[in-house]
């Protein structure tokens, strides 16, 4: 198997909106080790057009999201700039395939975490900022039906997402238990709280720190940080309308 040609055609799904097949389906042997490889080369490739990181994203950290895609364990991706919406925007619906979004939590460090042996302590010092967020996901593969290692392989969905500007730091303590609304098209479609994010979004931060220190990789300053969904996600097509509603905040926006 060529991993190159993988994330070769994996990135060409994502740029023209038509799904490929799964990888495990042609190749039965595909392992987590190969599907880490095409994620990375598919960073490569992206980099390569131009494109800058923006941050790191869990995924797979609630049961929620766990039932929702039939995987059941937390998995790592990135995330690009020119991915990022702005708060109160449009979602150009042109290239996406079957786009979904989920309310997350983002994290901005303002010191690097190197793993291994992050503590939830050391993620607590490091913390800078806490804010609501929102995730587009859009599976690169047909019907959205996915291994662990094709999801891995194709960047864990990762297709877009939008950061509050609400500092949430101030209310670290009440953050697990925030309650949070999914609308579209103002019927309320999901409720959640962040603790249903491994109990603690921040566990997921030190899970993620501690996943790059395995490979050597440190989880730098300044980049957003994604934990992952707290709901099951909701599909959304173009006219839709989206709000993701925190007590604080109030992130939305249309699908065009
Ligand atoms: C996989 C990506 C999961 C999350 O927050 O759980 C994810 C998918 O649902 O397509 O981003
Ligand atoms: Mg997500």
């Amino acid at each position: 198997m060529n991993h190159q040609a993988i994330a070769e055609m994996l990135r060409k799904a994502m740029l023209t909106g038509n799904p490929v097949t799964q990888i495990s389906k042609t190749f039965p042997n595909f392992s987590l080790k190969d599907a880490t490889k095409v994620q990375d080369l598919g960073f490569i490739l992206a980099q390569e057009a131009g494109e800058i990181l923006a941050g790191y994203k869990m995924g797979l950290t609630s049961r929620a999201k766990q039932r929702d895609v039939n995987v059941f364990e937390p998995i790592r991706g990135y995330m690009l700039r020119s991915s990022e919406i702005p708060k109160q925007g449009f979602i150009n619906m042109k290239a996406r395939i079957h786009p979904r979004v989920e309310p997350e939590v983002a994290i901005v460090l303002k010191h690097e975490l190197r793993g291994p042996g992050v503590t939830l302590r050391d993620v607590l010092k490091a913390l800078d900022g806490v804010y609501p967020a929102l995730e587009i996901v859009d599976s690169r593969y047909e019907g959205f039906i996915f291994k662990l290692e094709d999801v891995v392989a194709d960047n864990t969905s990762a297709a877009g997402f939008m950061v509050g500007r609400v500092n949430l730091m101030a209310q670290l303590d009440e953050l697990n238990l925030l309650g949070i609304t999914v609308r579209k098209n103002g019927a309320i479609v999901e409720t959640g709280a962040p603790a249903a994010v491994l109990g603690d979004p921040l566990l997921s931060v030190m899970s993620l720190a501690n996943s790059l220190g395995a490979e050597s990789k440190g989880l730098p300053p300044g980049l957003v940080i994604l934990t992952g969904g707290i709901t099951q996600s909701v599909s959304f097509a173009k006219g839709d309308r989206i709000e993701v509603e925190w007590p604080q905040e109030v992130l939305s926006f249309t699908a065009e």
